[in-house]
């Protein structure tokens, strides 16, 4: 019912909007929405209210609640429910939980924080709180394990192409980075669970530092790490983004269910390389070496030419990329 109210309230923009004419229209009591508006006072909704005109919706909070990011989602069934919390230790962890008691296709889980968020290899993600985008996506596909990175190239290119519908010039440096002026903007962790030859489900968790300080960076990553704010010297809407991803992403991944391959999402993982035809420091738990990267396959994986002049794949799990002197 709170949802309805606001829904109403929300529709009437600048105008006023009668208790009589929502109680009529919800069949609820006058004292009811009282209540009501008073929970939306407390979930951060500033409300105006006038004896005898109504109530106006003045701001509405900077959160990322389904309420908030519906009205920017054209999707079919990705963010048809979305889970929010405001502190959680990691959103994957939730997100792995839930899918496997059995969660729908397509749910996705925001937090406003994260004190656990991970990286891969059990790194750890700097997520602090309302300043970020820190979400995952729980799918069920019909596909063998061995198609699950796809789900990694997919997730980087709806980034990528969220961010430059708003103008950022987004890079994405295989497998999971995004990149913008040189810095990681966003990291892409995928996990699952499956059986040999079956996937139960697909978590595919997305974090892209929207509204960060430099501040909010540790030592270590501050000349690694940049954020949305720190770029364009302003604060971005973190809803539309959100909702930007998610749509991005449905219509790649449908894409991928319908045809069978990532061709969609690799035309833009190609075009937006920051690492193809470049000479590359790929480093691999413990062996390092440095190699051209010459393309990105069908598959997903990239192609490299080591100083041999031997051609061969490598498939994104664990390894990570350098430029020769620094980041990228
Ligand atoms: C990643 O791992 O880049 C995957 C990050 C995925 C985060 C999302 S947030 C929502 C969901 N829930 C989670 O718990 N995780 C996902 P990797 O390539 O291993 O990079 C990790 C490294 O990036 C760390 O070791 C740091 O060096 C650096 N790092 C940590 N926090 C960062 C941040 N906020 N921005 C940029 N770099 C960061």
């Amino acid at each position: 019912m709170k949802e309805k109210i606001l829904d109403l309230i929300k529709s009437s923009g600048d105008e006023y909007i009668s208790g009589q004419y929502i109680s009529e229209k919800l069949g609820v009591s006058r004292t009811a929405i009282w209540k009501y508006i008073n929970a939306l006072k407390e979930d951060g909704y500033i409300i105006e209210s006038i004896s005898k005109r109504g109530y106006k919706l003045l701001s509405s909070p900077d959160v990322l609640t389904f309420k908030e990011v519906k009205e920017y989602l054209h999707t079919k069934y990705i963010g048809n429910k979305i889970i929010h919390f405001h502190s959680i230790d990691s959103t994957n962890k939730k997100a792995k939980e839930l899918a496997s008691l059995g969660e729908d296709n397509g749910t996705v889980i925001i937090s406003e924080e994260q004190i656990g968020g991970k990286g891969r290899l059990g790194r750890s993600w700097i997520s602090p709180k309302y300043k970020g985008i820190w979400l995952s996506i729980i799918l069920t596909p019909d596909i063998e394990p061995l198609e699950v990175p796809k789900t990694t190239q997919i997730a980087a290119a709806a980034v990528c192409s969220a961010l430059r519908e708003m103008d950022v010039e987004g890079f994405i440096k295989w497998p999971n980075d995004i990149i913008v002026e040189s810095k990681k903007v966003c990291g892409i962790l995928t996990e699952m669970s499956g059986e040999l030859n079956r996937v139960n489900y697909v978590v595919v968790g997305i974090g892209i530092n929207a509204n960060l300080d430099i501040e909010d960076f540790s030592e270590n990553i501050k000349n690694t790490a940049t954020s949305l704010k720190i770029q364009l010297n302003k604060n971005i809407c973190r809803k539309t983004l959100t909702a930007r991803v998610l749509n991005n992403f449905e219509e790649l991944y449908d894409d991928f269910l319908s045809k069978g391959d990532i061709s969609k999402s690799l035309d833009i993982c190609r075009k937006y390389s920051i690492v193809l035809d470049r000479e590359v420091r790929i480093i691999n738990r413990n062996e390092e070496y440095i190699a051209k990267a010459v393309d990105i396959d069908d598959q997903g994986r990239l192609i490299i030419e080591n100083k041999d002049g031997n051609i061969y794949p490598i498939i994104s799990g664990e390894i990570s990329i350098r430029g020769l002197n620094g980041y990228i």
